[in-house]
């Protein structure tokens, strides 16, 4: 991959000098466990990783945003109360949604604009959350050109909604990992009420995000895909009855299951309440640092994906299966899946042939690879919120 350039260089080079020059980051992350269910209200267990989105800025004296990215160009606008989106797929509306989630944080006041130099080593719609990365820190940004300082809570109340400005009817998973994840640990975060609980990840453990070399354009075409799996998950629970997901946990999902037609509605039915209780299983096995019992967790949780949501693909099933191959203790695909990366285990002593293995026998017939881009060493970082992130 090219060397980014430093995002205070790049503001000073698009425009020029100005005033005080702050920077904000927001990492993007990989989810260990719990696909498609967070925006189910369910827990999931995502860490935030070493790579982000930059923002360096200066302040203006009006409401103008003028934003400049490496590869993505120059956008400007004028930060108005009714803000509407720009041109589907254009990564101006991660802009407007910032802007808008912004000015609900701020009230519509004297609301200051910002010249700003966005740079980013995530690679963009590979299910690690570039996207989540970028709005998180444009409104962090905005809030801070604005002399606004909010609280986790209340970035949630706006965050996951203000990404509803792009097209997805996703949860919350991304942006509460991105902001309040913790150096060293997975974020076991749960909704209704919203917390995070650090978990610790055990020292010899490894994380590879790898790349399956298609792309999942979440803005695009498989955001309509994504939409409908959301969609068949909270039918099924209507038929059934249940006023939440919690409460058809509580019972016997399984039996409620049989009483739906077969289709995409019980094989969603049957992919939440069996991932949710992967997901507990799955603290479980870290904090006892119990590696194979991890690792086989996230193969049953790809095979769900696979079979009962459909959101897996031939590339990232062979991925998954390549890694096995490998030496990895577990692999599924992560985040929306459609394309994008798979998240590989493996204890760290087994990571180079692990790594070596993907490449021989996944990356070698793929003259597209690229190892800095594509095969990815996940550590788990700080969340944007963190001391250390300042
Ligand atoms: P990706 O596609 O990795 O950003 C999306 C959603 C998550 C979650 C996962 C599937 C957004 C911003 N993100 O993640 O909330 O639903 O899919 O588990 O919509």
């Amino acid at each position: 991959m090219q060397a980014l350039p430093d995002a205070r260089e790049l503001l000073a080079r698009t425009f020029g000098a100005g005033g005080e020059t702050w920077l904000v980051h927001a990492p993007g992350r990989v989810n260990l466990i719990g696909e498609h269910i967070d925006y189910h209200g369910l827990a999931v267990l995502p860490m935030a990783i070493g790579r982000r989105v930059r923002v360096a800025f200066h302040r203006r004296d009006d409401r103008t945003i003028r934003a400049a990215s490496v590869g993505y160009g120059r956008r400007e606008f004028a930060w108005t109360p009714d803000l509407a989106p720009a041109a589907a797929g254009d990564w101006e509306n991660y802009l407007r949604a910032a802007a808008r989630v912004a000015s609900v944080l701020c009230g519509e006041r004297d609301l200051r604009g910002v010249d700003a130099a966005v740079v980013s080593d995530l690679p963009a719609a590979a299910g690690l959350s570039s996207s989540s990365a970028l709005l998180v820190a444009f409104t962090l940004a905005l809030l801070r050109a604005n002399g606004r300082r909010a609280t986790f809570e209340e970035l949630m109340e706006v965050l996951p909604e203000g990404e509803q400005f792009v097209g997805t009817r996703g949860g919350g998973m991304d942006h509460a990992a991105s902001l309040a994840s913790r150096a060293g640990c997975a974020s076991l975060i749960e909704f209704e009420p919203l917390s995070v609980r650090p978990i610790p990840v055990p020292e010899d453990w490894g994380f590879l995000a790898a790349h399956s070399l298609e792309t999942a354009e979440k803005s695009g075409g498989a955001r309509h895909e994504y939409n409908l799996r959301r969609q068949a998950g909270a039918t099924a629970l209507a038929r059934l009855g249940f006023a939440s997901y919690r409460a058809a946990i509580a019972g016997r999902p399984e039996e409620s299951a049989q009483s739906l037609d077969p289709g995409p509605e019980r094989d969603s039915f049957l992919h939440v309440t069996s991932e949710a209780a992967r997901v507990k299983q799955a603290v479980d096995a870290m904090v006892r640092q119990d590696a194979a019992g991890f690792g086989h967790l996230l193969l049953e949780s790809h095979a769900s994906l696979r079979d009962r949501l459909k959101v897996s693909s031939p590339a990232l099933d062979r991925l998954v299966e390549a890694a096995m191959e490998s030496g990895a203790a577990g692999a599924r695909l992560t985040g929306a899946g459609f394309g994008g990366c798979a998240v590989v285990f493996c204890r760290k002593p087994d990571m180079p042939a692990v790594r070596r293995g993907l490449i021989e026998r996944y990356y070698r017939a793929r003259p597209r690879f690229d190892e800095e881009r594509h095969l990815i060493e996940a550590v788990p970082g700080p969340g944007a919120l963190c001391p250390e992130m300042a």
